[in-house]
């Protein structure tokens, strides 16, 4: 039975789709995790690179949430109940300077995506390492994705393996291929020609 929720929760455009698509660009990286680290780099509190093992990294305090996800190509995947590390959690532990503005989060293979330091720290992004229960899948991410509900899920970078704090904002992958800087699906921000000043760097 589909919920009967689902239609007012779905931002304009957007359609829930038979399945549930996976998509990216480029190839499923492999898991090493004797290798594996996750690193928080730039404007650091202690100015100093911050690095955390697979098992460091797993053993952070863990907090759930329960969010849609959509696409800018239109499709949304409903109620996906994710489980993993809060950015917050992340902010406590490797702490940004005072002047950070934005985020960067890096995924494999050089993808990236912006966030405003506000978007990231909301309760609801997460650094999820469960859907639905399950270890997340490799196409989906594993062993660790972002996810940041609110925006369009390009910005969900998965198979991350950095976080950059930046003193001024700049574009990621799509961001500089013509995807909105802040992409609120609620305001339908897809592109960058609907950009307002203010919304991008100059
Ligand atoms: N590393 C990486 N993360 C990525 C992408 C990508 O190409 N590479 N694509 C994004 C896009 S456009 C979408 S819609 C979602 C899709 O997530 P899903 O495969 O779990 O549905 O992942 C996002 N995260
Ligand atoms: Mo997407």
């Amino acid at each position: 039975m589909p919920d009967p929720t689902e239609e007012t929760r779905l931002p304009p455009g957007q359609y829930v789709p038979r399945g549930r698509p996976v998509l990216h660009y480029g190839r499923v990286p492999q898991f090493r995790p004797e290798s594996w680290n996750l690193s928080v780099f730039g404007a650091t509190a202690s100015g100093e690179e911050i690095r955390f093992t697979w098992p460091e990294f797993s053993a952070l305090p863990r907090a759930s949430v329960v969010a849609d996800f959509h696409c800018v190509t239109k499709f949304s995947l409903m109620g996906n109940e994710w489980e993993g590390v809060s950015a917050r959690t992340l902010m406590e532990a490797a702490p940004p300077d005072a002047g950070v503005t934005h985020v960067m989060v890096w995924g494999e293979y050089g993808y990236s995506a912006n966030l405003r330091l506000a978007d990231f720290a909301r309760d609801s992004t997460l650094f999820a390492m469960e859907l639905d229960e399950k270890p997340l899948s490799s196409e989906r991410g594993f062993p660790v994705r972002i996810v940041v509900p609110h925006l369009y899920a390009w910005k969900s970078v998965k198979w991350v393996r950095a976080v950059e704090y930046l003193l001024a904002d700049r574009r990621g992958f799509w961001e500089e291929r013509g995807y909105h800087n802040v992409g609120d699906p609620w305001r339908e921000q897809r592109y960058a020609y609907q950009e307002d000043p203010g919304d991008g760097p100059p």
